[in-house]
Formats: C-alpha cells, sequence, structure tokens
C-alpha cells in the first residue's frame, strides 16, 4: 500500500487544504499552466497496449452452475494469483441498481461547487467530498476529487457526510453496496475453496466486516499526460470491486514493471485483490499496484469499494500454508 492511499485506515492528524481539482479544471480553460505540485514526470513512464496483457475475465454465472464452476474457480484461482485483477462479468447485481448509483454519482458532479461542499470532508477526516489525505506542501497532488464513505458495519456510517443531492442518492449507495457485498461474500466462499481454508470461518470474519467506498472523479486536463489520477497503490483492503461509471478509460496496473491498461467490459465489475488477501494467502494472491491517468477531452468517474473483515478479527497466513512459521490465524 503506497503513502496515501487511504482506503481503509483512517489518519490521525488533518489533511493539508488543497485545490477543488474540478474547479481548478473548469477555471483553467485553454489555458495548459497546471500549478507545478500536479506534476508528476513518473506518468510518462512505459504503457503497453497488447491484447495478450488484458487482464482475465470471471463470469459469476458459470461459478455458480455446479457443471462449469469447477472450471471457472480454478480460472479465478489463476486470475488471483497471476494478476491480482480480474473482470467480473453476469455478476447478477440488478441492472436499475447499477444504473441509479451511476445516475447520482454523475448527478453529484454536476452540481454547483457550493453545493458539493455541503458535504466537504471535515479537518482531519478522510469521509466526505474533497481529496486524497495531504500531509505536506510538497507533497504531489492528484489530479482528482472524491467522495469518501464508510458503509458497513452500519454504526460506522457518517450519515451528515451523505450526499442529499441528487435526492436518491443515499438509497442507491444504501442498495448498491448492499448488493456489491453479496457478490463479495460469495467469492470470499470460492477464494476459500481455493486456497483450501475453512469457507465458514472466512464468511464469519466477514459478517460484520469493513465495507467502505471511493467515488473518484477525473476531470480532463490539458496535459493529461504529466499528471496522474490517482497514484499508484495497492488496497490496503481484502478485495475491491471497481465499477467504472461513464465510458472513459484510465486505470493501470503494474506488470513487469510496465503500466497495463484495463478495458472494463460494460456493466463488469474489474476486482483486485488487497494486501490483506495477499497476507492471508501466505503471498499466494498478489495485491497489485494499480493507478490511474487521465486525458485531455473527457471526465472520468469510477467506484471502488473496499471490504475488510471485522476490526476485531486476528489475520495472517493460513497454517496450511507456511510451512515451519508461527502465524495468527486459525482459519
Ligand atoms: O479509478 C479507477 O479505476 C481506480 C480507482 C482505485 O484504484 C481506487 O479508488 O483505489
Amino acid at each position: 500500500m503506497a503513502a496515501g492511499n487511504t482506503a481503509e485506515a483512517a489518519p490521525s492528524s488533518r489533511s493539508l487544504p488543497v485545490d477543488n481539482v474540478q474547479a481548478l479544471a473548469a477555471n483553467l480553460g485553454t489555458s495548459s499552466d497546471i500549478p507545478p505540485r500536479y506534476i508528476r514526470p513518473e506518468a510518462e513512464s512505459v504503457i503497453i497496449h497488447h491484447a495478450a496483457e488484458e487482464i482475465p475475465v470471471i463470469d459469476f454465472d458459470k461459478l455458480l452452475d455446479p457443471e462449469l464452476c469447477h472450471a471457472e474457480s480454478s480460472k479465478l484461482d489463476l486470475a488471483c494469483q497471476h494478476w491480482g485483477f480480474f473482470q467480473l462479468i453476469n455478476h447478477g447485481v440488478p441492472k436499475e441498481v447499477m444504473e441509479r448509483m451511476m445516475l447520482d454519482v454523475e448527478g453529484f458532479f454536476k452540481l454547483p461547487l457550493e453545493e458539493k461542499l455541503v458535504i466537504k470532508q471535515p479537518p482531519g477526516e478522510i469521509e466526505g467530498y474533497g481529496q486524497l489525505f495531504v500531509i505536506s506542501d510538497e507533497q504531489k497532488l492528484d489530479w482528482a476529487d472524491l467522495l469518501h464513505f464508510y458503509t458497513s458495519p452500519l454504526h460506522l456510517r457518517k450519515m451528515g457526510l451523505w450526499p442529499t443531492k441528487p435526492s436518491t442518492f443515499r438509497d442507491a449507495l444504501d442498495k448498491y453496496m448492499l448488493e456489491v457485498k453479496k457478490v463479495v461474500d460469495c467469492l470470499l466462499g470460492f477464494v476459500a475453496q481455493n486456497l483450501g481454508l475453512d469457507t465458514s470461518k472466512l464468511t464469519a470474519m466477514f459478517e460484520n466486516g469493513m465495507q467502505s467506498v471511493r467515488i473518484n472523479y477525473y476531470p480532463p486536463c490539458p496535459q493529461a499526460e504529466k499528471v496522474l489520477g490517482l497514484s499508484p497503490h495497492s488496497d490496503a483492503s481484502c478485495l475491491t470491486l471497481v465499477l467504472q461509471v461513464n465510458d472513459v478509460q484510465g486505470l493501470q496496473i503494474r506488470k513487469n514493471d510496465k503500466w497495463v491498461p484495463v478495458k472494463p467490459l460494460p456493466g463488469a465489475f474489474v476486482v483486485n485483490v488487497g494486501d490483506l488477501l495477499e497476507i492471508l494467502s501466505n503471498g499466494k494472491y498478489r495485491s497489485i499496484e494499480h493507478r490511474a491517468v487521465t486525458n485531455t477531452e473527457r471526465e472520468r468517474m469510477s467506484v471502488a469499494a473496499f471490504h475488510s473483515p471485522s476490526t476485531d478479527a486476528t489475520l495472517g497466513p493460513h497454517p496450511d500454508l507456511v510451512k515451519g512459521v508461527s502465524h495468527a490465524t486459525s482459519l
């Protein structure tokens, strides 16, 4: 997990205030004078576009089909080992739940700035509307704004920071996160089987698990090749499900020291293994570094849903996966 990834861990000190990037981009107009803190020489590193370098696709329907599940589950196992990323199709989240969520995300970012700022991140907090945590005046900045909320367990919800505009957004978010959780629970069952773990114990760890969501907004940038929408990081969680809201690509994963663009299939989730699952699998599954880039023409939006065990669970490599080393879990 790179510094700056606040997907799960809440920082303790205050974040330094920075510009709203959507407003900054709008005010730039045709000028290409980007403030120096957004210029990232590493953004121009090698990117490969090759069909052989596309992340595997897992069919959820096949996982649930008694005749096809064995082969599909093996595919899932290989995807987690060799890529740490896959696309999930036919996941069963109702179309209307997905569409409502996407419309409300788009609707929120179309609101005037002052209306979005009603749910501005309070000082020292990562939830609400704002940017990634900023710890120093020298820190390079991402070309993005975000919304971040803890959604599960329910007592963690800070409803005062949840958007009331569009009027359906809260309900859409609630329904969407519930559906996503069902998919994750089911995927974890297959993961447990593939790793030879006790499925019911793993599922129990996630019953009161932590779920949070980061909704990313990447405005277009006149010098898109020089900035990063989201700095390279791995996720601290176990499993992340990313939904691309509009048809603009930008997610890239690190493979063999190059950046490989992900081309999301319509309606699919891009799923990735997080640091906790890498630990649980004793490194068999890989939590891969990824980043998001921007483009000169169009805004991009994504919804990343992070899932981790409940906070009182103790997690370490499963004993069967560790030879001759003491361990922290009894799954
Ligand atoms: O925008 C994306 O596609 C990736 C989002 C992501 O990696 C994150 O929010 O942690």
